[in-house]
């Protein structure tokens, strides 16, 4: 049997097709047939995930614990006017409108998004590195730890509603698990450790594909820390707070033995329940491709001197 001419396109790690159903994913696997986009590719080779599909499937809990719907949920949303708050344990607090983050310079980078459920895209982020950021605030010596803090609008954002999610999930849905601590701590929390914080490839973004970011994707602004599952990149973000104690994450509380603080992608540490060593890599073909997930999510070169002496079985 001949080789697909895709593959020929991908890197070794790109494995057989038919490895999904090992998984016991498949029902992430969505096999619609796409037209992939413009030939961009990441650092890697890896090519951009369609557009199509950016935009028609992830996870926004303030809109819907459905992956494919979340387009139609949280369509119909009009972000509010927009400021991004910088404050805490800070020398200079800043509050700036999107124009004005614009000015601290808006680039181009093509990032890895590796989900904990084991599927992943690339897509071509528009931001600003945090680190541009922090130096505009300054930091002071004892902030430890920065906080990232969504909007709370229960009277827009449907999922922050009491008894949004009660009693179970739709027929049928995938769903982050049985083990849930409901009704969910709303704002959506996130953080990272200031070094963490720091590291260049943090990125404060506002685009993607060459155009503002959609409202599915976190409009009008979102952190991506692409060396980390994608729940530590949080969507509609509204205040970056600088604290000098670890915060607890949305994910922390809500699941608390399957998602650590850490969450850096890592192909040797499992889920309590499923491996993380594979993951459907959304491209737009049919099927999607398995692919064996690097550590750090291939950004190890980048971090991994973040970590030594940790243990990242323990600090998960
Ligand atoms: N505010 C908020 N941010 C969020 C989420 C969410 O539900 N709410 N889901 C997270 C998860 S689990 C993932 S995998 C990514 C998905 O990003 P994408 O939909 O742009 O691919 O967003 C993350 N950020
Ligand atoms: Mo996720």
């Amino acid at each position: 049997m001949t080789t697909p001419e895709w593959l020929f396109l991908t890197r070794r790690r790109f494995l057989t097709l038919t490895a999904l159903a090992t998984l016991g994913m498949a029902s992430s696997a969505c096999g619609r047939r796409l037209i992939p986009g413009a030939a961009t590719k990441d650092e890697l080779g890896d090519p951009v995930t369609p557009i199509t599909k950016f935009t028609s499937y992830g996870n926004y809990y303030e809109f819907t614990r459905s992956k494919v719907g979340i387009a139609d949920y949280a369509g119909g949303f009009a972000p509010p006017d927009w400021t991004l708050r910088i404050d805490g344990l800070v020398r200079s607090p800043l509050t700036l409108g999107l124009d004005e983050l614009r000015d601290f310079g808006i680039e181009e980078r093509v990032y890895r998004l590796r989900c904990i459920e084991c599927w992943s895209m690339v897509i071509p982020w528009h931001g600003v590195p945090l680190r541009k950021l922090l130096a505009e605030a300054e930091p002071l010596p004892e902030a430890r730890f920065v906080r990232f803090e969504s909007l709370y609008d229960p009277e827009r954002l449907a999922g922050q509603r009491p008894h949004a999610y009660e009693p179970t999930p739709p027929p049928g849905e995938p769903h982050m698990g049985a083990s849930v601590r409901e009704p969910y701590q709303w704002p959506y929390v996130e953080g990272l450790r200031i070094d963490e914080a720091w590291n260049d490839l943090v990125l404060v973004v506002v685009g993607a594909y060459g155009k503002p970011l959609p409202v599915v994707a976190g409009a009008p602004l979102r952190i991506v820390v692409p060396w980390k599952y994608g729940f530590k990149s949080p969507k509609l973000v509204a205040r970056i707070e600088l604290v000098n104690t670890m915060p607890t994450s949305f994910w922390m509380t809500a699941m608390p033995a399957e998602h650590g603080f850490y969450a850096n992608v890592n192909p040797d540490v499992p889920h309590p329940r499923w491996s993380q060593a594979r993951e459907v890599r959304y491209l737009g073909r049919d099927p999607e491709p398995v692919i064996a997930t690097l550590k750090f999510n291939g950004y190890a070169a980048q971090v991994a001197h973040l970590y030594e002496g940790m243990d990242l079985a323990e600090d998960f």
